[in-house]
């Protein structure tokens, strides 16, 4: 494995590369050209430069995330194939500057739902949660409203003030989408845009839905093992891979994350890993990443992805807010660092342990 931190870029983020390079271990980021919208065209001397900035500081790019795809490649609309045109030539683009992992998501109008951005917990430091019963209680436009307060003056990924101001249109676009057709227009984009993955080796990663079942009424199609594996065989090329986020897939208690991973050997290409705590199976919060703080046995996790010889890059994922630190929620540096400390360890420990019983 390759262990990397998220970073949004120069303009975005509260964290800058060098403090990335000073964590043990951290070699690459994984980043995005964060000003482009979904359907949008990235040209080669724009990542070409990303490219440039991020060895400046003596590190590589070892994924993309993301390259979001539109809402008209996901609802089927008629603009669907000229951004599935700019998906390609983007795609090659950042083969043409040695990049290889791209990973997207194919959630319909929100990228991921939490409740509240800084849930205080007993020691103090704030975490991202999820409760049902809010949900329940919003209506869809009034979502982002209720958290745009916590956002500490940063812009999150799938939250942008454009994006949500027109939250209605979206809704309306999805309206007569069930799980059956967005399945198929995820199919459609994976089967036109393999043969530049082949040409260029790039290995698309689909992240989970997140939380991992229907939030506002709208279909959720990667949310558990049978679903995943029916996108594997239906597109089955190796390019045709998965993010392997615990946080997402973990959100359904019924899903056995060490299994899920065993079943999709050869198919994951980047893990996101992450622990939650759960109140209730439908009130969780985002924990520490060590095992005892959640619900997840962190070394069952890391172990299943050191035993199905995975290699791909792997970050720790939303962290606490702590220290006092002041940062996008879930992206702070501290505690991030402290979660690939700890994944780092947990490697050492699982790799050292197998070679001895050799
Ligand atoms: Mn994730």
């Amino acid at each position: 494995m390759e262990m990397t931190l998220r970073w949004y870029g120069s303009k975005y983020d509260t964290v800058q590369l060098w403090q990335i390079r000073q964590i043990p271990g951290v070699k690459g980021v994984i980043t995005t050209l964060y000003n482009k919208q979904p359907g949008e065209l990235w040209e080669h001397d724009e990542i070409r430069a990303l490219r440039k900035e991020v060895a400046g500081d003596g590190l590589k790019i070892a994924g993309i995330e993301s390259v979001n795809v539109s809402d008209a490649i996901k609802a089927a609309t008629p603009d669907r194939d000229l951004h599935i045109e700019n998906y390609i030539k983007t795609l090659e683009n950042l083969g043409k500057e040695d990049i290889h992992l791209v990973c997207y998501n194919f959630m319909p109008v929100f990228d991921w739902t939490r409740t509240e951005l800084a849930r205080k917990r007993e020691d103090g430091s704030t975490v991202l949660a999820y409760k049902q019963e809010a949900v329940d209680a919003l209506v869809p436009e009034k979502m982002f409203e209720t958290l745009a307060e916590d956002t500490n003056g940063t812009v999150m990924p799938g939250w942008e003030p454009e994006r949500m101001g027109h939250v209605k249109e979206l809704f309306e676009l999805y309206k007569d989408i069930d799980e059956e057709k967005l399945f198929e227009n995820l199919v459609y984009f994976l089967k036109a845009i393999m043969p530049v993955c082949n040409k260029y080796d790039i290995k698309m990663a689909i992240h989970p839905d997140d939380p991992a079942w229907p939030v506002f009424g709208l279909p959720r199609i990667i949310n558990n093992e049978q679903n995943i594996l029916k996108l594997m065989n239906a597109v089955d090329d190796v390019h045709n891979g998965v993010t392997f986020c615990s946080g997402s897939y973990g959100t359904n208690l019924e899903n056995d994350l060490p299994h899920m991973i065993r079943v999709l050997k050869g198919r994951i290409h980047f893990a996101h890993v992450r622990n939650l705590k759960f109140i209730s199976p439908t009130n969780f919060e985002e924990a520490a990443h060590l095992s005892e703080d959640g619900t997840f046995d962190m070394y069952e996790i890391v172990r299943a992805l050191y035993e199905t010889g995975f290699d791909g890059p792997i970050r720790p994922d939303h962290g606490r807010m702590i220290w006092g630190e002041v940062a996008m929620p879930g992206y702070g540096l501290y505690d991030r660092a402290l979660g690939a400390t700890y994944i780092n360890g947990l490697w050492e420990a699982i790799e050292k342990g197998a070679r001895a019983r050799k």
